[in-house]
């Protein structure tokens, strides 16, 4: 029995990586376990989800994808101990999994009819392997379950190999890194003291692969610059390729962007310097018809936000970015082409691998975010974070750097404040900026003294508004709240 169930354990593996492996050719988002992984990302309600980022952070991805890999691996092993028996059951079983999942993954959004091959084709691989002539038990005597095992054995190492290999064969790399045109509208350089480089600090220049990476992609979707049209319907439809949208005159700015998941003091968030295309300029070209509120965005993948109009028209740099710190965005920051909105956050403004612009009504259609419960208008709330020291440090008694960032894009941060164990509030040197649409480094020399200690931060931005004590969860509109550390000084 373990042989045969370890049989129908090498059948699903097989079955996976040939499915995976043509996935590669098809769309890397239809290998089954990402089919399925998708409708539950898209299913899960919100506290289960919050649960996950709460958790597991960016490795929420490969948790849930090892989860239903490890669902399977009992119903492979019976189906194994099922085959020595009743192969033709097996069989039938297999091939019904696989014809469920390639029904789920014609069905996601965005899909092809050639995004049931990996499942079916996987399904099919499993079935052979449960099925192999001259293993079944009645048959062939008690050594031959054992030799079924080699055989799907050997099975699932070419099938493995042959699996990698075409992967890494039709993968496309990075590409040759396409010369990002030059910006008609350079950002002004950095003033002096931008960045105070204090070891530990979050530096003001978020480099891209240290950038933070949300979205319910589980398979980063590959888009072929070539092919890439980018619709916009208003008034009229407009369609535009890649030479077209970046004729109509590129800005570049400093913008910091925050997703409204992040915990107080939590990481996602990051500052890069983007190029892109105004959105006012596309909008106008398109016309805007009267009555309309919201920008619905789609990606690529089906993902869907939705911008308020007045945002994007009241002069601040909304734009269609294709460019991030200097070269091409990469793959898992939308390239080619992406949404980058200041001073909103990003479920509602920062829509990547963008393809489609629609003007219309909040009344009439809703964004993937705000059908499950999340605020339409997001402003980003004012925020500070400490980064030193870290939380739980030691560190010894006297002079000691307390540093962090702070933001409220749009509006800008006019002040931080640091106090120690509930005692009086210190304001920080703030270091320079080269706008309102950025995080501003923030640093202070604190004088420690033996024992365990509190120490919060607030900002107060350039409208006047100081951060209060209240705390609020990301649910439904950003958190809020002072950020606070304890360490030990001794
Ligand atoms: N296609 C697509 N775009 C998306 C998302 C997504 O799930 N799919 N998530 C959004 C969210 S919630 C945020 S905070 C930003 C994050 O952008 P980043 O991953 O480049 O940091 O992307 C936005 N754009
Ligand atoms: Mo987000």
């Amino acid at each position: 029995m373990l042989c045969a169930g370890l049989a129908g354990l090498s059948a699903l593996a097989a079955a996976l990586a040939v499915a995976d492996a043509l996935a590669v050719l098809v769309r890397p988002a239809a290998s089954p376990v990402l089919v399925v992984g998708s409708l539950l990302v898209d299913l899960a309600p919100e506290p289960v989800k919050e649960f996950a980022i709460r958790t597991f952070g960016e490795s929420d991805k490969a948790v849930l994808v090892a989860a239903i890999v490890a669902l399977l691996v009992p119903v492979a092993f019976l189906l194994g101990v099922l085959a020595a028996g009743r192969p033709v059951r097996a069989c039938a079983a297999a091939g019904g999994l696989g014809l469920v999942v390639a029904v789920l993954a014609v069905t996601r959004p965005a899909a092809q009819a050639a995004d049931a091959l990996p499942s079916l084709t996987g399904a099919l691989t499993g079935a052979v392997l449960l099925a192999l002539p001259g293993s079944r038990r009645d048959a062939a005597g008690p050594a031959a379950p054992r030799r079924r095992f080699l055989v799907t054995g050997l099975g699932v190492g070419v099938a493995a190999v042959l699996g990698d290999s075409a992967l890494r064969w039709a993968v496309p790399g990075p590409g040759p890194a396409a010369p990002v045109p030059l910006p008609d509208h350079p950002a002004r350089p950095l003033p002096p003291g931008t960045d105070l480089k204090l070891p530990g600090l979050t530096p003001f220049i978020t480099p891209a692969d240290r950038f933070y990476r949300v979205d319910t992609a589980l398979a980063i979707p590959r888009v072929d610059p070539r092919s890439w049209r980018l619709r916009v319907h208003g008034v009229r439809t407009v369609e535009l390729d890649m030479g077209e949208l970046l004729r109509l005159g590129l800005i570049e700015r400093d913008i910091t962007l925050t997703c409204v998941s992040n915990e107080v003091g939590g990481p996602y968030a990051g500052n890069a310097r983007w190029i892109g295309v105004p959105l006012a300029t596309l909008l106008a070209r398109a016309g805007i018809p009267p009555g309309t509120d919201q920008m619905l965005s789609r990606s690529h993948d089906g993902w869907t936000g939705g911008t308020p109009v007045a945002a994007i028209l009241d002069g601040r740099d909304a734009m269609v970015a294709v460019a991030m710190n200097g070269v091409a965005l990469p793959p898992a920051h939308g390239f080619p082409a992406r949404l980058v909105v200041p001073g909103l956050y990003g479920f509602v403004a920062a829509t990547k691998w963008v393809t489609d612009l629609r003007l219309t009504r909040y009344t009439d259609e809703q964004a993937y975010w705000t059908r499950r419960g999340w605020v339409t208008d997001a402003p980003v709330k004012t925020m500070s974070r400490i980064d030193l020291p870290a939380p739980f440090a030691r560190l010894p008694a006297g002079p000691v750097p307390v540093a962090g960032v702070a933001w409220a894009q749009r509006r800008g941060i006019a002040a931080v404040e640091v106090r120690a164990d509930g005692g009086p509030w210190h304001r920080v040197r703030l270091a320079a900026v080269p706008g309102a649409d950025t995080w501003r480094q923030w640093t202070w020399t604190w004088q420690a003294t033996p024992g365990t200690h509190r120490l919060e931060a607030r900002a107060t931005d350039a409208a006047g508004r100081t951060q209060t004590a209240r705390r609020a969860a990301p649910f439904p509109s950003g958190a809020d709240g002072w950020h606070s550390v304890v360490v030990t000084v001794t």
